[in-house]
């Protein structure tokens, strides 16, 4: 061992790596702006990086081919017992699962550094942050994790010499031999890729894929997977959910936290430029919140996070004017076009197209070509304090506290644009019949509606009926102090298959509601599947909208909703006797109430 730290624990796993992966150097990042630049530097002599001519400090990638998302299919949750991974997870068994892993990380390392990050999720020094420690081969991966997390000595100090932390194992799985030629993006095939979370040892271990959530372990492994289950453990909620606050002209502010699943805006919404006179907005985070009960007895969120790794394609001046500011400087693009001038491109960017470009996968590009230039999947990595919006308390230790959480689906059909729970329980019956039509941005067939309880299908780390029964029960905890329930949907269309919501900074008239609701300002309709605005209720002031999409928006067709119950049932089932009685008593109510 060529260092060891102040922690015994550490120390011991990284020796037990260090014997299994062979490394031909080891290193540990201290998290520092001399360390990044070193790094990039060395993937900018490799030809991995190349340095963009537009945005300063900002280098493009480009990813293998067969290294473009995270696979769903190759991440595991491993417990002894197949139930606890429950219906909604791939499971192998711990000890088998181990055994093939051991043998793919048996000298993977070979020719390669092999890189040692400490990481802080959430603000250093917060009640609600926790460590980890990824080892990873992949420089790339190095310089994610310094914009994504916060990297280096002082999350070794937090950790002190018995500090817990979570061990998160990655390898890109390609060894170097002596006198072996390096690709761009060393990967290995999606046979031989594992994304596997071992959550009663709260271990993580990835081999095979140098891409986002599979390799950046902090996101989705740790943050998500493994938060999950020591946020049941431990009586917390580690949620797939922006955080932003509002501000009214009074400057009353109040605190939402909102889950969607993929391709609904959630980053867009984040960041969202308020249209309706005197309010403001500030993002707290994009994709994850970790909340608890603070001691006034409300809900406190922190973002764990420290940047933003956000789809390129379709952001834009329109879409979210605020991620383009945010990406202009110190950013990590992959998978993006790159334009003859040096600069970034990426399908849905407002300007014109290039004529020209190198694409996603090198290749000479014009628009006459029948692919997209940039990979529908290509990413920005950046600085969430260099998003214009960011709140000033972005990185308050105790966080902030939620009045609203939102869920919501893409349909283009049946679902308002807007409901309100009657209650918390009602809201966890909303949140658990959470749904999205696919689109061309999903696998599978588009068009078909896809359950997403809370948007945390791919990301809960246990058996989902457990996790339903856990926000009951943080629910019963709250009493009084809950935050309320809404329920949106932006995108549904009308019968020429436009959609009747203009969407993006208009949202923020459907968010005023939200606040007046909470602060007893806004009556509202009751329907059979929740609180709705009255026409009157939603603040449409310099919008011009036809009166009937209005009508269509608000529309609440209890033939439609009857014909949805049978399928709810159908996807209650597959939890067997997992699912709390509590949301069958949900449905039993809906069925009641539609007559
Ligand atoms: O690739 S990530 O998992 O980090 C992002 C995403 O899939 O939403
Ligand atoms: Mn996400």
């Amino acid at each position: 061992m060529v260092f060891a730290t102040q922690n015994e624990k550490l120390n011991q796993w990284m020796n037990e790596v260090l014997q299994m992966v062979r490394p031909s150097d080891i290193y540990l990042c201290d998290g520092s702006k001399d360390e990044y630049n070193r790094m990039i530097q060395l993937l900018v002599q490799s030809g991995a990086a190349i340095p963009l001519s537009t945005h300063p400090n900002s280098y493009l990638f480009r990813s293998d081919p067969s290294d473009v998302a995270r696979v769903e299919g190759r991440t595991y949750v491993s417990y002894p017992s197949r139930e606890e991974a429950g219906p909604t997870n791939n499971w192998i068994d711990p000890d088998a699962l181990k055994k093939t892993m051991s043998d793919l990380y048996d000298g993977c390392m070979e020719g390669r550094t092999m890189y040692v990050i400490p990481f802080c999720m959430g603000p250093l020094g917060s009640p609600l942050a926790k460590v980890g420690v990824e080892i990873t081969d992949s420089p790339y991966v190095v310089c994610n994790m310094h914009i994504m997390t916060r990297v280096g000595t002082a999350a070794l100090e937090m950790l002190g010499a018995d500090g817990e932390f979570v061990p998160c194992l990655h390898s890109i799985g390609v060894p170097l031999k002596e006198g072996e030629e390096d690709v761009p993006w060393p990967c290995a095939p999606i046979e031989k890729k594992y994304i596997s979370h071992f959550p009663d040892e709260r271990l993580i271990w990835s081999y095979g894929s140098g891409y986002g959530g599979n390799a950046l372990l902090g996101k989705k492994c740790l943050a998500l997977r493994i938060a999950s289950v020591m946020a049941r453990d431990e009586g917390w909620m580690a949620e797939h959910m922006l955080i932003l606050r509002l501000t009214n002209p009074e400057g009353r502010q109040f605190h939402v936290a909102a889950a969607f699943p993929s391709a609904c805006g959630k980053t867009n919404l984040a960041m969202l430029t308020p249209t309706v006179e005197g309010w403001k907005c500030e993002c707290i985070g994009d994709d994850i919140a970790w909340m608890k009960i603070g001691d006034d007895g409300r809900l406190y969120a922190i973002n764990p996070e420290s940047g933003f790794f956000g789809v390129a394609p379709g952001t834009s001046h329109e879409s979210n004017p605020m991620a383009m500011e945010t990406l202009k400087k110190n950013t990590i693009f992959t998978n993006c076009l790159l334009t003859d001038e040096g600069d970034v491109w990426w399908e849905g960017m407002d300007g014109d197209t290039p004529a020209h470009g190198i694409d996603w996968r090198g290749l000479d590009w014009t628009p006459d070509c029948d692919h997209p230039g940039a990979h529908p999947n290509a990413r920005f990595t950046s600085p969430a304090a260099q998003c214009p919006i960011i709140s000033p308390d972005w990185e308050k230790p105790v966080g902030v506290p939620i009045d609203v959480f939102i869920f919501g689906g893409r349909r283009s059909t049946v679902a308002p644009l807007v409901r309100e729970a009657f209650d918390w329980d009602h809201g966890v019956f909303l949140g658990t019949t959470a749904g999205s039509e696919t689109t061309a941005a999903n696998i599978g067939a588009v068009g078909k509606l896809r359950w997403d309880p809370f948007a945390m299908v791919p990301f809960c780390g246990y058996n989902m009926g457990d996790y339903f029964q856990h926000w009951l029960n943080m629910g019963d905890r709250l009493g009084e102090n809950a935050p309320r329930i809404f329920y949106i949907n932006w995108f549904r269309k009308d019968g020429d298959g436009n959609f009747l919501w203009p969407g993006y900074g208009e949202n923020s008239r459907v968010l005023k509601w939200m606040c007046e609701r909470v602060d007893g300002k806004a009556e509202g309709r009751e329907t059979p599947i929740g609180i709705l605005p009255k026409e009157e209720d939603l603040d449409l002031s310099g919008l011009e909208m036809p009166a009937e999409n209005l009508k269509e928006l608000l529309w609440v067709d209890a033939d439609e909703w009857r014909a949805e119950v049978p399928g709810i049932e159908e996807f209650f089932n597959t939890f067997g006797d997992r699912l709390p009685q509590r949301l069958r008593d949900q449905l039993e109510q809906l069925r009641q109430r539609l007559g």
